[in-house]
């Protein structure tokens, strides 16, 4: 439907829950925060649920401290946002399923099922750039918070405007972001620069043990229980390290290996593009898609280490 005809309708509702997707992201929770500061400013009564913990990143704003694990407003309408299908919504699905409410789905996703009663689904490199043509729709003036949270959200949907699906589009609606008072290089560093000195720590010691096999295109970073312990990091902070290694010249595969426990390795594959690692992943019981996969392997950190070099080298041919 036209986004007019899903604006008019959601206007004629009184109350809303706003869902977000399970394992929020940045896109999602852009999408849910000003979504809710837009029905405030129209008298709409709001709530925002999602069935998942808010990772620290975002609980740096005040209003993502509002998100509830479950609805509690019996509103008279449900609205999705940056959801393909009712699976997305992970425990709410079922809920979302069983409830008999007007129910509005706004997305970017090609795999949306179109699945509530009024879909607005446009393919592009944010939902939040869904959400700033919902706003006009509506005749909502996007204050410089909501703004910030539209920002937010395209910023981390399309890799700091990286990605192949940034148009001209999004560019555009970037700059009136910007024009409406969107803070574009504080959240820059928050979102993808700043970092725990004990992630840093962590960073330098496993990075100067970088190894690398098969004449340099193949890299492995490993992080032992004793560099989580010597640097007092969580395994959680090792998350983007397997990426670096991609960025030397000879590496077409990198590899990160994170000991769960003795002899236990949780192994993370990326590829610049020349072997498919979800073939790799796959050897081993693993999967994901062909740039990024994953897998678990036991024995020793030698053993697992010969074992991936062999099945990369296999995939090199
Ligand atoms: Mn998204």
């Amino acid at each position: 439907m036209s986004i007019e005809s899903f604006a008019e309708a959601l206007l004629s509702v009184r109350s809303v829950t706003i869902l977000s997707h399970m394992r929020p992201d940045g896109d999602t929770l852009g999408s849910a925060l000003s979504l809710s500061l837009a029905l405030d400013s129209l008298g709409i009564e709001n709530e925002m649920v999602c069935e998942s913990v808010i990772p620290d990143t975002f609980l740096h704003f005040p209003l993502a401290k509002r998100m509830k694990r479950e609805p509690k407003l019996d509103a008279e309408a449900i609205v999705c946002v940056d959801c393909s299908d009712e699976k997305r919504l992970g425990l709410l699905g079922d809920w979302f399923l069983r409830a008999r409410k007007k129910k509005f789905n706004i997305d970017h996703h090609i795999s949306n099922t179109n699945f509530a009663d009024y879909n607005y689904v446009n393919l592009c490199s944010a939902n939040c750039l869904n959400m700033a043509r919902l706003y006009k729709a509506m005749g909502v003036e996007l204050t410089k918070e909501m703004a910030n949270y539209l920002l937010m959200g395209l910023l981390t949907d399309s890799g700091a405007f990286s990605h192949s699906d940034v148009d001209g589009d999004a560019l555009r609606v970037a700059g009136d972001l910007l024009d409406r008072g969107g803070d574009l290089d504080g959240l820059s560093y928050h979102l993808f620069k700043r970092q725990r000195m004990e992630r840093f720590r962590l960073n330098t010691r496993v990075m100067s043990k970088v190894r690398f096999a098969l004449e340099d295109r193949l890299a492995f970073v490993v992080v032992l229980q004793e560099d989580l312990k010597e640097t007092g990091a969580k395994q959680e902070m090792t998350e983007g390290f397997v990426d670096f290694p991609l960025t030397v010249d000879s590496v077409e595969v990198s590899c990160a290996l994170l000991e769960v426990k003795r002899e236990q390795f949780k192994i993370s594959l990326r590829s610049k593009g020349k072997v498919n690692v979800n073939a790799v992943a796959s050897r081993f019981g693993g999967g994901g898609h062909i740039l990024a996969s994953g897998c678990m392997l036991f024995g020793t950190l030698e053993e697992v280490i010969d074992r991936l070099s062999f099945a990369v080298s296999r995939e090199l041919l």
